[in-house]
């Protein structure tokens, strides 16, 4: 059995998700941080830096119980001992390595300088506010980018810990008005995801937007779909979250269109960098159209649907 120190903000929210996505049983032992209980002598044992997330794992290694402290280091240890999220293979596992650490070093403290600025620091501060916005909207960007070309990889440990980045009640709002309407559409995937595994930490407010920008369909299929099953484990087709994202989310044919030729581009690229001769032989388009047949099907499938 685990137990998790943790309240509701966003960096907690990571690990809740993971150990709910992981099904390792685990018990909630709250710390009000707001009530200062960081600062008990019992809490500074576990976490000298004396801040929440914490867990303690009563079967840690070698059976004996063990304490681990910051969210990123959590999600590593979890995905170790579930054997979950962090792939074996070397490339792929550096893959997800590396975009957990863009959000612990990049998204953590630009959202949280940006809100302190926005928020609670004297005016004017112009150039902070600037400095800050500038680099929250660039790296929404990268997110988008990140969720667009990841697709059926998307719930690997850096982006769970993206979906559920550490946001206060106040960045929650300047978020609102921080993320530009195209970011909304992908962003708002991993809100619904997060409304659903963390209830109750998302503020009424941001619920209404989530309403309004996300696509009903898309909505109601991320209401339907675990983060397991919207993984590359989707049975159904390689680019699970992919294609059905797509087309949830195109708006018109000429981008619906675009997409799915876009998340094509991976499985061919995995096959020329795989069998790099294959690709100079006649055989080639045979063996892309058969290794994407899977994907042709249910494109072809889902459009019969409708
Ligand atoms: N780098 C840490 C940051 C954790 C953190 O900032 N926790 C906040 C809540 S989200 C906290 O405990 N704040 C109380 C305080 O700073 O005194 C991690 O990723 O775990």
């Amino acid at each position: 059995m685990i137990d998790l120190y943790a309240l509701t903000s966003p960096n907690v929210q990571k690990i809740f998700i993971m150990l709910e996505e992981t099904g390792l049983p685990y018990n909630f032992k709250p710390v009000d941080v707001w009530a200062s209980e960081q600062y008990a002598e019992a809490f500074g044992k576990l976490n000298p830096n004396r801040k929440i997330p914490v867990i303690v794992d009563h079967e840690g290694p070698g059976g004996k119980p063990y304490t681990v402290f910051e969210s990123g280091a959590i999600l590593m240890y979890l995905a170790d001992k579930s054997g979950k999220f962090l792939p074996k293979d070397t490339a792929r596992k550096y893959d997800a390595l590396q975009w957990l650490m863009i959000q612990l070093t990049g998204v953590g403290p630009a959202f949280g300088n940006f809100t302190h600025f926005n928020l609670f620091a004297p005016k004017p501060n112009d150039y902070a506010l600037s400095r800050y916005k500038t680099e929250l909207l660039r790296l929404y960007d990268l997110i988008d980018q990140r969720l667009l070309i990841q697709r059926g990889k998307l719930m690997e440990i850096g982006d769970v810990q993206i979906v559920a980045s550490r946001m206060t009640q106040e960045d929650w709002s300047s978020f609102l008005s921080a993320v530009p309407p195209h970011g909304a559409r992908f962003v708002y995937p991993a809100l619904a995801f997060t409304e659903r595994y963390a209830p109750g930490a998302i503020p009424e407010a941001v619920l209404s937007a989530l309403a309004a920008h996300l696509a009903p369909a898309l909505r109601e299929w991320c209401a339907r779909v675990t983060l397991v099953e919207a993984s590359e484990s989707n049975p159904r087709s390689r680019s699970g979250i992919g294609l059905d994202m797509a087309r949830m989310l195109a708006r018109s044919r000429v981008e619906r269109a675009r997409m799915w030729l876009r998340s094509l581009f991976p499985r061919r690229w995995n096959l020329v960098k795989r069998y790099p001769r294959l690709a100079a032989s006649p055989l080639y388009p045979l063996c892309y159209l058969l290794i994407n047949l899977d994907r042709a099907w249910h494109i072809l499938m889902t459009t019969l649907e409708k």
